[in-house]
């Protein structure tokens, strides 16, 4: 048997081996880090501890985030500063926070907390860019993006990642409840996806605002001219109708919940012979 020494020795070899085969890291470039969730609006804990964005590695490298800055427009500017490396793996989420105190920042698991970085209620600006000032991705929200108290803002899941993701056209409010019971999805893919099961015919299926308190407003497209049905299905199963037309390519449907009773329930669109659903929140 080896002696201690000569063990350790043979240990730490191979974990620098390790060290430089397995572990490359490298900050990343624009693409390879997105934006894809905020919550600029806590509603179960105040904002100046509840806020908090995800950001997602779309590459296959490990990315070192140190001394990358988060700003916005104005004087918010924050520089990831920590005595450990600030690492996301591939295909990983990472969530920025302002506390990472659980009992205080809504119920989140946190990977980095900034300061001097605040998220506007109802507009402002995730800058992310590297130590040269690379931006390696922004959005700017405002008034038109789906912003409510109470619930994250989402970038679908369906999004396609070389398209440019500020436009709110691609975001949704979350469905999904977590920590304190806002919603979100902090650290884990965005939620519109389990709720969404889209088939051929459709080709868009948006539905918007979710939560609502009554108006609702059903975006789709069809591939060619289909007789298309939207009900509301309650949780008994019971099926109310709510909108039945013949339809060829896009169609923006508003609805509104004002003679439905507040509840959960599955939105569904019917083209021809496929079904769409979509899980609504109407309070
Ligand atoms: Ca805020
Ligand atoms: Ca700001
Ligand atoms: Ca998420």
């Amino acid at each position: 048997m080896k002696n201690p020494i000569t063990q350790l020795i043979i240990a730490v070899f191979f974990l620098s081996i390790l060290n430089h085969q397995v572990i490359s890291q490298e900050l990343p470039i624009p693409g390879q880090l997105i934006i894809t969730e905020f919550m600029s609006n806590p509603s179960a804990v105040s904002d100046s501890k509840g806020e908090w964005f995800e950001v997602f590695n779309t590459s296959d490298k490990t990315l070192l985030l140190n001394g990358m800055i988060i700003s916005d427009n104005g004087s918010n500017s924050h520089t990831i500063n920590s005595d450990q490396d600030i690492l996301i793996g591939p295909g990983v989420y990472l969530i920025f926070a302002r506390s990472e105190e659980t009992s205080e920042n809504g119920g989140i698991s946190s990977d980095y907390i900034y300061s001097n970085f605040t998220l506007g209620n109802s507009e402002d600006e995730i800058v992310i860019s590297l130590p040269d000032e690379t931006v390696i991705d922004q959005i700017t929200y405002t008034a038109d993006w789906p912003l409510y108290s109470g619930a994250s803002c989402e970038l679908s899941p369906a999004f396609d990642f070389s398209l440019e993701n500020n436009d709110w056209q691609h975001w949704h409010p979350a469905v999904d409840t977590y920590g304190q019971g806002d919603l979100g999805t902090p650290g884990k893919e965005n939620s519109i996806s389990s709720f969404i099961y889209m088939l051929d015919k459709l080709e868009e299926f948006e539905v918007f605002p979710n939560p609502t308190t009554g108006p609702l407003f059903v975006r789709i497209r069809t591939m060619e001219a289909e007789e298309v049905k939207i009900s509301l299905i309650n949780v008994l199963g019971q099926r109310i109708p709510l909108f039945e037309q013949r339809v060829a390519g896009s169609l923006f449907i508003p609805l509104t919940l004002d003679q439905i009773d507040i509840g959960i329930y599955w939105l569904e669109v019917c083209t021809g012979e496929t079904r769409s659903w979509q899980k609504i929140i109407h309070q």
